[in-house]
């Protein structure tokens, strides 16, 4: 497809929204798209709901199916018209985090379903899970269903992360996400340059 789709991926706390952000800032004048996951749209906002922040018991799988049933209707909606469009789309969290956590960390068999578009470059951001843990804590966000699992979870959520970038390194730039906000966005936009240049 051409246009550019970016995304954002990392364990919690580190960085991905303030990178966005970031980012969104510096390619203002491209007018990019900006998607978060879940969410985005109304099935997503309201699946964000049962999977974040719903009292039931939700089977792993089920959750999975979840995730991948709003991301379906968020690249039908916006993702791939965009795209197509020849825009830039910059996505908080996409297929990779399903990968991780469902498939990772909770250990259900994941693929990648043929009709969701592969990201030109995926920023892997990297810091030792008690860190990203310890600044949501700072930042004082109530953690959701996903971010109260056990530590142990988190590091294989990370460990998940690490195998995925090892296996696609041409489409993952993985950052040493514990500098400050302004180190990483410059490493962030040194690795897009190419891609903006090549896009015109
Ligand atoms: N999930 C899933 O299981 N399967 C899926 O397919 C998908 C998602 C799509 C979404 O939660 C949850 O859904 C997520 C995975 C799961 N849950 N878990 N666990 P969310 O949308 O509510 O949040 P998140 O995506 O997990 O984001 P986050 O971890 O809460 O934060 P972040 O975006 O990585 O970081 P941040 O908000 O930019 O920064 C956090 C704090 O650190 C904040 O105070 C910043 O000011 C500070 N910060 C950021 N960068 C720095 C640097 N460089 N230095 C110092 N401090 C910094």
């Amino acid at each position: 497809m051409p246009g550019l789709f970016i995304t954002f991926e990392g364990p919690e706390g580190s960085g991905k929204t303030t990178q966005v952000e970031l980012l969104a800032q510096a390619l203002a004048s491209r007018e990019p798209v900006m998607v978060r996951e879940p969410g985005g749209n109304e099935l997503g906002e309201r699946i964000r709901e049962i999977v974040l922040y719903g009292a039931m018991e939700l089977d792993a799988e089920a959750e999975m199916y979840l995730f991948m049933a709003a991301r379906k209707q968020l690249i039908s909606e916006v993702i791939a018209p965009a795209l197509s469009a020849g825009q830039i789309v910059v996505a908080d969290r996409y297929h990779d985090s399903t990968l991780a956590y469902q498939g990772g960390a909770r250990g259900v068999p994941t693929t990648w379903p043929s009709t969701f578009p592969r990201p030109d470059v995926t920023f892997l951001l990297s810091v030792p899970v008690e860190h990203g843990l310890e600044r949501l804590v700072h930042a004082g966000k109530k953690p959701d269903r996903v971010e109260s699992e056990s530590v142990e979870f988190h590091h294989r959520v990370a460990d998940a992360y690490d195998r995925l970038a090892a296996a696609e390194p041409k489409r993952f730039a993985r950052l040493d996400a514990t500098g400050s906000k302004e180190q990483v966005h410059l490493a962030v936009m040194e690795r897009l340059q190419p891609l903006l240049d090549a896009l015109g």
